[in-house]
C-alpha cells in the first residue's frame, strides 16, 4: 500500500477526461487500495483516480469522516465504497446545496448546487455491475467525484467572481506557506 501525491489546481492533468476501466486485475485492486489509503490520510470523503494522476474512471468514497478528537488507535468504523465506470441517470428535479471542498483545491470551500438524487450504475473491483439510487451527502459526493472524471472541479460550478475569490485565497495561502 502507498500514499500517493494528490495533484492540485491548476495542474492540467485535472482537466483530462478519464478513460473507462476494461481490465479488472490485481493492478486495479492495488490502485484502489492506494486510493483509499491516500484519501484516509488526506483526509477526505472521496477521491477520483485523476487526483493521483491516473486517468481512469475510478472513484473511492467513505462518508464516515474521521473524528479529529478521536484518540490515536481508536478508529471510526469505515465504510469504503468503490465505483468503477460510474454512469448517472434520472437526476432529480429537486436540487440541494452543500458546502463543498476538494483535495485538489486545498482548504477552500463554497456552496455548490446539484441534483439532490441520482441513480448510479457502476462496476466493482471484480467487474460486477451494481445500481443504486443515491441521496443526501452520497449524491453530492459522487457527483463531485464524477465531475473529476470529466475534468471538472467544484469551482467550475461557481460564479466567475466567487471562483476568482477562491483562487485568490488559494494563491495567498500558498504564498504564505
Ligand atoms: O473531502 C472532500 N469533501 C467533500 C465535501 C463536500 C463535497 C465533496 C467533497 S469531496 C472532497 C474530496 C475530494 O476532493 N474529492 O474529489
Ligand atoms: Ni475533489
Amino acid at each position: 500500500m502507498a500514499i500517493l501525491p494528490i495533484i492540485e489546481t491548476p495542474d492540467p492533468r485535472l482537466r483530462v477526461i478519464s478513460k473507462p476501466v476494461g481490465t479488472f486485475d490485481a493492478e486495479l485492486k492495488t490502485l484502489v487500495a492506494d486510493m483509499f489509503e491516500t484519501m484516509y490520510d488526506a483526509p477526505g470523503i472521496g477521491l477520483a483516480a485523476i487526483q493521483v494522476g491516473v486517468a481512469k474512471r475510478i472513484l473511492v468514497i467513505d462518508l464516515q469522516e474521521p473524528d479529529p478528537d478521536d484518540e490515536e488507535g481508536k478508529k471510526v468504523i469505515r465504510e469504503p465504497r468503490v465505483f468503477i465506470n460510474p454512469v448517472f441517470s434520472d437526476e432529480s428535479e429537486e436540487h440541494s446545496v452543500y458546502q463543498e471542498g476538494c483535495l485538489s483545491v486545498p482548504e477552500q470551500y463554497a456552496d455548490v448546487t446539484r441534483p439532490a438524487e441520482v441513480t448510479v450504475d457502476w462496476q466493482d473491483e471484480d467487474g460486477k455491475h451494481h445500481q443504486e439510487r443515491m441521496t443526501g451527502l452520497m449524491a453530492t459526493c459522487i457527483q463531485h467525484e464524477h465531475d473529476h472524471l470529466e475534468g471538472i472541479l467544484f469551482i467550475d460550478h461557481l460564479s466567475r467572481l466567487k471562483r476568482e475569490m477562491v483562487l485568490k485565497k488559494l494563491a495567498k495561502l500558498r504564498k504564505a506557506a
